[in-house]
């Protein structure tokens, strides 16, 4: 299996922002060109409930939570309006499941890029995260 590096995040936090999430793993593999890119990462909560409630880009024209459902065995994205991390829990974002879709890129990626991402918190709370293009596998 192949082993992802950490991602160091970046984090632009509120007066009540504790290090309580960390995000481990985000990545994004290369998109074809034109397609919309997915978003991965683990979210490692060590404090009480959060509920990532929107995700933002400026490097996206439309940054939405996604996730992937089979009906009659075909598989369809969703857009899910909240996702609850529990207290000292954690969710994880991966093919097939749960994930950031970014639409209508700026601009290509290129492998080795970061694309910043912003998180919102139910509470308002927000943290921007650096994710790196991979390869596609
Ligand atoms: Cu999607």
């Amino acid at each position: 299996m192949l082993k992802l590096l950490t991602l160091s995040s970046v984090f632009f936090c509120s007066l009540l922002c504790a290090q309580e999430l960390v995000i481990e793993n985000a990545y994004i593999p290369q998109p074809p060109p034109g397609s919309p890119a997915s978003a991965y990462l683990l979210l490692k909560n060590s404090g009480p409930l959060k509920t990532l409630i929107d995700v933002d880009s400026a490097q996206a024209g439309m940054a939405m939570i996604h996730q992937t459902v089979v009906v009659d065995g075909v598989a369809k994205m969703k857009h899910v309006d909240a996702i609850d991390i529990p207290p000292n829990g954690q969710v994880q974002f991966a093919p097939g499941g749960t994930h950031i879709m970014l639409m209508r890129l700026s601009s290509p990626l290129q492998v080795g890029d970061e694309v910043s991402i912003t998180l919102i918190f139910a509470n308002q709370q927000k943290q921007e995260i650096r994710v790196p293009v991979k390869a596609r596998q």
